[in-house]
């Protein structure tokens, strides 16, 4: 374990947590004290900002989370917090001290607080992942098929897939049609290595990005990671433009209505071409696997 640090201290953000009605309906001062545990060896070498954690991104996750959505307990925004810190795969280690001083207990206190400390291995539980497969150039099946072959033997476990459609292209319109297909996997990567993993894939099927938004061999996009919600330069969670691709809400429609209604999503199969039976790709995938 390393015994360098990145401190954020005495961050203060107005959010709406607490089980009291008067602390969803009024909000209140939340202070938050982050310590991350990483190796600085590397940045202090290259004084390179990619070499280490960004603070400024990391706050300004830490303020999102706070000023955002309520949750009912400190332990669960703590929890949280510390979940950002581990979007950089550099840190071992986070403890977060999370302090309401002015809840509203009745009396006069300092501050009522949780403080929680997080290894890497806490959060390197099993993740649910769905992703978004395309191919518009070449042998589009066997585009789609071998990128998710290669996750499956990177480690990826697969839970389920939808089943091949070919779609209208989206964005940029004078192009082939697409082949789309949604995987559902479950990872104990963080999104950044889920990220690179997916970056992998596409260049292993010799993905080259010559038009934005024009033909690909193979494109491999992070829909959705567990609940997290992500705003990195490199990556956003949830995908920011899912709900408005039928491309990407007719496959994980297919695979999980449930799933869209959580998410107050429709399900929307317009551009949608042809279908290809799912149970037909389930046992390509499956007979693929080791
Ligand atoms: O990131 C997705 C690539 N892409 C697609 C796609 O996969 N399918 C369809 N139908 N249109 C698209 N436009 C872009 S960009």
């Amino acid at each position: 374990m390393s015994r360098d640090k990145i401190i954020l201290k005495g961050m203060r953000f107005y959010g709406r947590h607490g089980c009291l009605a008067a602390e969803l309906e009024l909000g209140q001062w939340f202070e938050v004290d982050l310590e991350l545990t990483l190796d600085l060896a590397p940045a202090g070498k290259s004084d390179d900002l990619s070499d280490t954690l960004n603070y400024a991104e990391l706050y300004a996750l830490v303020k999102a989370a706070v000023e955002g959505p309520s949750f009912a307990l400190i332990e669960a925004l703590a929890d949280r917090l510390a979940g950002f810190g581990f979007a950089w795969p550099q840190v071992e280690r986070v403890k977060v001290l999370l302090k309401k001083p002015q809840a509203p207990l009745g009396g006069p206190l300092d501050y009522a607080a949780v403080e929680i400390e997080r290894d890497r291995k806490d959060f390197e539980s099993v993740h649910q992942v769905w992703l978004s497969l395309g191919s518009n150039l070449g042998d589009r099946y066997e585009n789609l098929l071998g990128g998710a072959s290669y996750l499956l033997d990177q480690g990826l476990e697969l839970l389920n897939n939808s089943g091949v459609y070919e779609t209208a292209p989206v964005g940029y319109t004078d192009q082939p049609d697409f082949y789309n297909m949604a995987l559902h996997l479950s990872t104990v990567l963080d999104p950044l290595e889920l990220l690179k993993l997916c970056q992998q894939a596409e260049f292993e099927h010799k993905r080259e990005r010559t038009v934005r938004w024009g033909p690909r061999t193979l494109d491999v996009d992070i829909l959705l990671y567990d609940r997290v919600e992500l705003d990195l330069p490199e990556l956003t969670l949830p995908h920011p433009r899912m709900a408005e691709r039928a491309f990407v809400l007719g496959p994980l429609g297919e695979m999980d209505p449930g799933l869209l209604r959580k998410l107050g999503l429709e399900e929307n199969r317009e551009g949608i071409v042809l279908q290809i039976h799912a149970a037909d790709v389930r046992m390509r995938l499956v007979d693929k696997k080791p």
